[in-house]
């Protein structure tokens, strides 16, 4: 599924304001055909946006079921003879949709986008009403898992992952024209020979017309700099600019359909042109051997929850310049399509994570204890959880694939993995997203109660990504038995002989409390508790990447291990400075 754009052959027209939007947390809403007619006792919702923090009302906060979204838009009277298509850029977890009183799409999976052809549904120049059932219930068949309780209080949602569970449409939705004869797919593959770069592409398209596929590669300035026909070919670039960390270099691929000289459809792709491997311990963009700095993030913010802000957007990646991180992890789920636009731009890396997340049991919110269940079995995690992590993984795959930001795929975030069963859940996935995408190296990240030795997973993966709290979550308080046991655990993985990236190390602090002492929640503590970690990390050479946990403090499910949400930030929420900010700007400014 293509970006919409603006070309000479295609239009794309915002959805993106305020909706009217009605809570329903019985489903009276589908019997009672709320999609064919304006909706009734509905309040402004804007979109994108999180609908949980945005009124007063705590019903909406805690809500568990639909939210019905509803607005009207006209379809530009210029697009007669179109394809026209309705495409939401994530409804989280799932929605429903109409146009008008025709059911057009059913979608599964908060994250990654969705598109339908509505061309047969809509006039040009009139109007049409479009309304989204968006569901936010969470099961153990669902992506990430939870469990829906009744009780007399009404129905609650429970979940295994460490961040609040932000519902509604959170990114953008739009209204797109293009050719009935298009490109319908373009998969890009770059390598380097010498100083020439080497741009495969492989274009799919669709339509009644019999077309040829023209392909012309122009760089930054706009100048041709290379050309090709068919539908598969490759592309030479003399002495090329090649992407590469800090240096966000990006062609553009215009793929023109033509049909007896006539330009039929032009779809633009932005392309940065660097390789990717694992060699021994070492990972290597272009060949040289990278060492990530950065955080694992959330897509998260005051008052607007999971929805995407172009503000939030630049400020953050502002931030992360500032302190010196090269990197960071989509945790735990696919993040906005800007975001890894963004991420091309600036030459920032990516790691990409599907939302798997907390598909374990000895783990709730963060800390561990166990939940109740058995994690993987025919009642709970089981075959069909498995095809919807799949399913997950295709879309996630076929969205990004052509990011040159996205280095590395994880395709679960501290999954039980000490387990037959985990082994057996796990095979099939790797697999499935080897055959995907055989240019990226393939991973998921390993939860500290599966240490190494007894983690029947990570042999499958390419790299080592480890999050552990030594000296946190245990050895509280006592940095120096936590440096000891950190250091004999890092040095047995690093005899697997892959590369090593700590994708979560942290703290949870409260900006302005200080303290003399190594006392946990202090300014000071996570200063000296990331000190700690670095000492443990430069000691072994396997180590390629140090990703804080986390980026920004964030929103999470009550608990009394929760401070109106996680506090291991190195920003507030509002993204001030702790302490650990500049004391992380201090060691990774200074890296070469
Ligand atoms: C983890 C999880 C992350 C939590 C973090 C914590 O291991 O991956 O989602 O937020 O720990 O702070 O407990």
């Amino acid at each position: 599924m293509l970006r919409p754009q603006d070309t000479n052959t295609r239009e794309r027209k915002s959805l993106n304001g305020l909706w009217e939007l009605r809570l329903d947390g019985t489903g009276a809403g589908h019997d009672a055909r709320w999609f064919a007619a304006p909706l009734e006792e509905s309040v402004a919702m804007p979109v994108p946006a999180s609908y949980n923090d945005i009124l007063t009302d705590p019903a909406a906060r805690t809500h568990v079921g639909d939210a019905w979204y509803q607005t009207t838009a006209r379809v530009p009277r210029g697009w007669a003879g179109q394809r026209i298509s309705l495409r939401f850029d994530s409804a989280t977890h799932r929605a429903v949709v109409w146009v008008g009183d025709t059911e057009v799409a059913r979608h599964e999976g908060g994250y990654t986008p969705f598109e339908v052809d509505i061309t047969e549904l809509v006039t040009p120049g009139e109007e049409i009403r479009v309304t989204a059932a968006v569901n936010n219930e969470l099961t153990f068949q669902t992506i990430p898992p939870g469990i829906v309780e009744d009780t007399p209080q009404g129905r609650r949602q429970r979940y295994f992952h460490d961040f609040f569970n932000y519902a509604g449409l959170h990114r953008s939705v739009w209204l797109t024209a293009t050719p009935r004869t298009r490109v319908e797919d373009v998969t890009v593959v770059t390598t380097i020979d010498g100083t020439t770069g080497v741009v495969g592409y492989d274009v799919v398209t669709d339509g009644p017309e019999d077309v040829t596929v023209v392909t012309v590669l122009r760089d930054a300035d706009g100048v041709e700099v290379a050309r090709a026909a068919g539908a598969s070919s490759e592309l030479h670039v003399a002495d090329a600019h090649l992407w590469a960390p800090g240096d966000g270099y990006l062609y553009e691929l215009e793929i023109r359909l033509e049909n007896g000289g006539e330009l039929v459809d032009s779809y633009l792709q932005t392309v940065g042109i660097r390789t990717v491997e694992v060699v021994g311990t070492e990972f290597r963009i272009n060949g040289e051997p990278f060492y990530f700095t950065g955080f694992g993030k959330h897509e998260d913010s005051p008052v607007r929850g999971k929805g995407h802000d172009d503000a939030f957007l630049v400020h953050d990646f502002a931030l992360m310049e500032w302190i010196g991180a090269n990197s960071f992890r989509t945790s735990h789920y696919p993040y906005a399509d800007e975001v890894y636009d963004y991420a091309d731009r600036q030459g920032i890396v990516v790691i990409d994570e599907v939302a798997a997340v907390g598909q374990n049991m000895g783990l709730g919110g963060g800390i561990f204890g166990t939940q109740g269940y058995t994690t993987f079995s025919p009642e709970t995690i089981n075959d069909k959880s498995r095809e919807v992590h799949a399913q997950a993984i295709r879309e996630l795959f076929a969205r990004d694939k052509n990011h040159p930001s996205v280095v590395l795929w994880s395709i679960a975030n501290e999954p039980e993995s000490d387990t037959d069963a985990a082994r057996a859940y796990f095979e099939p996935l790797f697999e499935l997203a080897r055959s995907l995408d055989s240019t990226r190296p393939i991973g998921f990240v390993n939860v500290m109660l599966a240490p190494h030795g007894k983690c029947q997973v990570s042999e499958l993966a390419d790299v080592i990504m480890l999050n552990r709290y030594y000296g946190w979550y245990v050895n509280t308080g006592d940095l120096a038995a936590a440096e000891e046991a950190w250091t004999a655990e890092l040095e047995q993985w690093a005899g697997d002989g892959k590369p090593i990236i700590i994708t979560e190390y942290g703290a949870d602090t409260m900006a302005g409390l200080h303290s003399l002492h190594q006392t946990p929640w202090s300014e000071e503590y996570q200063v000296a508790y990331l000190e700690m970690n670095h000492r443990v990390f430069d000691k072994v050479p396997a180590v390629v990447g140090e990703h804080v946990w986390n980026f920004a403090d964030f929103q999470t499910s009550d608990g009394v291990f929760r401070a109106d949400g996680n506090k291991k930030g190195a920003f507030t929420r509002d993204r001030r400075p702790k302490a650990a900010a500049h004391a992380l700007r201090s060691r990774w400014t200074a890296r070469p």
